[in-house]
C-alpha cells in the first residue's frame, strides 16, 4: 500500500531499512558509492553527471534539468505504478545536496505524473548543531514544498538529537531511520485487519495523506501504565497521547488547525475511549474536521495517531533562522579582516617565467601566473 522512494544518502538509508522491513522501496542517488553502501534495496537508481554534489543544491537542480529528470520519472513509474501502491512516500534530506535538491522537483514531477497516487514528501529536517549549508538548504526545501499542493512528513532530526545531546549522528539516523519505518510498515497492517468496532481503512489512509499541510504519525504505549504506578483514566491515557505527538520524531506541531486526523487504539476494548474534544484541546481550532477512527482488539493497549493538514513548522524554522543570522553578522564583522598574507620581509622575486603549454585552461593559467609574476 505504501512505497518508499529514497533520494541521496539518507533517503537511500530508509529505502533500504524499509525494504528489509518488507515495505517496497527503490533509491535513488548521484553517488555510486552510496547506492552501493545500501544492503537490502534491489532497485537503485544511479542518476548521472556527477558522484556527488557535496551539499550543492544548484548543482544537483542542474543536472536533474539537464539530465536526469525523464529517467527518474520512467524508474518511479516502472517501479509503483501497480494499483497496489496508493501512497508513495519520497524521503530525502532537507539538508544536503542531492537529497535537498531533486527532493522539491521530484515530488511535483510525480504529482504530476501520478495523480491517481497519494504523493508525500518527507523531508529530513538537520538537527540545530549541523553546519550552516544543512541549514540553509533545509529554508530553500521548505519553501519550495510549501508551494506545492502536498502533503509533507517532516522528519527531524533535532527530535531524537534532543532527547540524546551526547549521541553521535550514527545512534541519531539510526532510531529516527528505525521509528520511522516501524511506524510506516504499522500502518498497513491494520488497513487490513477487521474489527468488529470500526477500522481505519486503506482508503481512510489515504485521503488522510492526500491533505495539504505537515502530517505527523507517532505512537503511544500504554501497556506501561497498565503494569503499576500511572493513571491509566481516559484522561491519563489521552495525556500519554499528547505526549506522544511531542516526542515524535517529526518536526514540532504548530498547534493551531488540524483538519484531518487517524487514530489507531488497540488494547483491551474496555480500556479507552477516545475523547476527540479532549485530545485536541491544545489545538486553536480544536478538534479535526475529519477524524478517522480505527479500534482494535489486542491484550497490549497502543494508540497510533496520524495528523494531517497542519500549518507549516515556522517555529522551528525560527531556530535556524536566528542560527543563520547570527552566523551572517560574525561573517560580515570578519570580512572587514584582512585575509592575505604579506611578509615584513623582502622575499627575492621569482625567477625567469616558464611558457606555458598551449592547451592549459585560462583559469589554471592565471593562478600559475599569480605566483610566476609576483
Ligand atoms: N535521519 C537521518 N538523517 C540523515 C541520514 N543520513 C544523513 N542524514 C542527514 O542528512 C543531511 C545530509 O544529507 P545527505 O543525505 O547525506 O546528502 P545527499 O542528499 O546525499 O546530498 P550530497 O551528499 O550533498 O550530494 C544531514 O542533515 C544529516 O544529518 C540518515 O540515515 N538518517
Ligand atoms: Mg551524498
Amino acid at each position: 500500500m505504501i512505497g518508499i522512494v529514497g533520494i541521496g544518502a539518507a533517503g537511500g538509508n530508509i529505502a533500504d531499512l524499509a525494504f528489509e522491513n518488507g515495505i517496497d522501496a527503490v533509491a535513488l542517488n548521484f553517488s555510486e558509492r552510496d547506492l552501493e553502501s545500501l544492503d537490502f534495496v534491489e532497485e537503485r537508481l544511479t542518476l548521472i553527471g556527477s558522484e556527488g554534489v557535496g551539499k550543492n543544491r544548484d548543482e544537483a537542480i542542474n543536472l536533474m534539468v539537464d539530465k536526469n529528470w525523464e529517467m527518474a520519472l520512467k524508474f518511479i513509474k516502472e517501479n509503483f505504478s501497480t494499483p497496489s501502491t496508493e501512497i508513495i512516500m519520497v524521503c530525502f534530506s532537507a539538508g544536503g545536496g542531492s537529497g535537498g535538491g531533486i527532493g522539491p522537483m521530484l515530488v511535483d514531477l510525480l504529482a504530476q505524473e501520478m495523480e491517481y497516487k497519494a504523493i508525500v514528501a518527507v523531508p529530513i529536517l538537520p538537527d540545530t548543531t549541523e553546519a550552516l549549508v544543512h541549514q540553509v538548504n533545509a529554508l530553500y526545501v521548505t519553501e519550495e514544498l510549501s508551494r506545492q499542493n502536498l502533503c509533507v512528513l517532516p522528519i527531524d532530526n533535532e527530535q531524537v538529537k534532543k532527547k540524546n545531546p551526547n549521541a553521535g549522528k550514527a545512534r541519531i539516523f539510526k532510531e529516527t531511520n528505525e521509528t520511522f519505518v516501524n511506524l510506516i510498515s504499522s500502518l498497513p497492517k491494520y488497513t487490513d485487519r477487521h474489527s468488529k468496532h470500526g477500522v481505519l481503512d486503506k482508503k481512510d489512509l489515504r485521503t488522510i495523506f492526500s491533505t495539504k499541510g505537515i502530517s505527523a504519525i507517532s505512537s503511544a504505549e500504554i501497556t506501561k501504565l497498565d503494569e503499576g504506578q500511572a493513571d491509566i483514566s481516559n484522561e491519563g491515557i489521552t495525556e500519554v497521547i499528547k505526549k506522544s505527538w511531542e516526542n515524535s520524531i517529526f518536526a514540532p506541531l504548530e498547534m493551531q488547525t488540524i483538519p484531518k486526523a487517524g487514530i489507531i487504539y488497540e488494547g483491551p476494548l474496555d480500556l479507552f475511549t477516545i475523547d476527540s474534544a479532549q485530545l485536541f484541546s491544545s489545538f486553536k481550532g480544536g478538534e479535526p474536521t475529519h477524524l478517522f477512527e480505527g479500534t482494535y482488539e489486542g491484550d497490549h493497549a497502543k494508540v497510533t495517531t496520524i495528523l494531517s493538514g497542519m500549518p507549516y513548522y515556522s517555529t522551528r524554522l525560527n531556530i535556524i533562522e536566528e542560527k543563520i543570522e547570527a552566523q551572517q553578522k560574525v561573517k560580515e564583522e570578519l570580512a572587514t579582516i584582512e585575509t592575505g598574507y604579506e611578509s615584513k620581509l623582502k622575499l627575492p622575486k621569482a625567477s625567469h617565467k616558464k611558457p606555458l603549454p598551449r592547451n592549459k585552461k585560462k583559469a589554471i593559467s592565471s593562478i600559475l601566473d599569480k605566483y610566476q609574476n609576483r
